[in-house]
């Protein structure tokens, strides 16, 4: 049995004869097949954000800037405006009487709201007044607007799935023949059809992937973690975590991502766990700690974090903490990847 055949100097002449051909011999790739991503953890505490945003609010104009958002850049994936190799993370803030004028694309968005009253989105028409912890979902190719009613400025996290839709060359973007599309005050219809443990008698779950649901309500995923926390023992690494369903399948809100609000009880210390999904958190009550890999990172109300692909993590909190988080679980496991410990 030969070992060696070649050289190692005329192993590399036959790669650099090659390499014109736009060939490279697949003995000499150097990233390892391995989980994890060049995606680092990292927090962003709001307080030092927030005078930011506000002064964005006097730099450019909502229709200037079309969306005035600042973007969570992952630290080692400066230049790209993603969080993680896979999601999209942003804070946008509208100031009262300020409008985002209406558009669609192919990535789909979540809004998650973290700070102010009065602000809604106009989604297909139908306006959802937005209140903090409130989730809100837009399909991807929907028409969508903002606009703030209140009387003080709006922020909300935007969580998108485009680095997905640019992985696969999918990118479509169209703006509205019209600004606006005059929203209908129909606020709760999406929440009456699909929001109630109802569905109306003609739906057929099949004709919709993504959820027909568009806003799920703070006060009521809070009150449903209340009751658990009172009812049984929390998870030893999640405490108690429920994720938002789609009403008609079960399935996740969109197809790329899974969303999810989580408590984590006074006094809490999570075991280690470690998920092949990337995962982005932003904080509502309470106070606690994100152990993620070899680093702490503090964590307040209004703060984000990042959880890397496969990263070892463990939560605590000492005041008891509220996490809302997405992720790309349900691409994952659409596409049988996801694995976790
Ligand atoms: C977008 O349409 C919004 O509608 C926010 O508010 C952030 C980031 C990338 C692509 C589209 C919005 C976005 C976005």
């Amino acid at each position: 049995m030969t070992t060696q055949t070649a050289t190692a100097a005329e192993l590399a002449r036959f790669s650099a004869g090659i390499s014109g051909l736009s060939l490279m011999p697949l003995w000499e790739r150097t990233a390892r097949m391995k989980p994890g991503s060049a995606c680092v953890p990292h927090v962003w505490h709001y307080a030092a954000i927030r005078e930011h945003l506000l002064r964005a609010s006097t730099l450019i104009t909502k229709r200037d800037a079309e969306r005035r958002v600042l973007v969570l850049e992952n630290p080692s994936l400066r230049g790209s405006t993603f969080v993680t190799q896979s999601l999209y993370a942003g804070l946008q803030i509208i100031l009262p009487g300020e409008i985002a004028p209406s558009h669609r694309h192919s990535p789909a968005a979540l809004r998650f709201i973290v700070e102010g009253e009065g602000a809604y989105t106009s989604i297909e028409g139908e306006k959802i007044i937005m209140s903090p912890g409130d989730f809100i979902v837009t399909s991807n190719w929907t028409w969508h607007e903002h606009g703030n009613e209140g009387t003080g400025p709006v922020v909300w996290l935007d969580g998108l799935d485009t680095p997905i839709v640019a992985l696969f060359g999918a990118m479509f973007r169209e703006d509205a023949p019209l600004e606006s599309y005059a929203p209908k005050n129909h606020s709760e219809v999406s929440a009456a059809r699909f929001g109630c443990g109802l569905l109306p008698m003609e739906y057929r779950a099949a004709d919709a992937q993504a959820t027909p649901l568009r806003v799920y309500r703070y006060r009521q995923a809070r009150a449903a973690l209340a009751t658990l926390e009172a009812a049984e023992p929390a998870h030893p690494a999640h405490g108690y975590r429920l994720r938002y369903a789609h009403p008609g399948t079960g399935g996740h809100p969109f197809p790329t991502m899974g969303v999810s609000l989580q408590r984590l009880p006074a006094g809490f210390a999570g075991v280690p766990w470690q998920s092949t999904e990337s995962r982005v958190c932003s904080v509502v009550e309470g106070t606690g700690r994100a152990l993620l890999g070899d680093q702490t990172f503090e964590f307040g109300p209004r703060d984000c974090f990042v959880i890397p692909p496969w990263t070892h993590s463990r939560l605590e909190s000492d005041s008891g903490s509220v996490i809302f988080s997405y992720s790309d679980r349900a691409a994952q496991e659409a596409l049988g990847l996801l694995r976790e410990q």
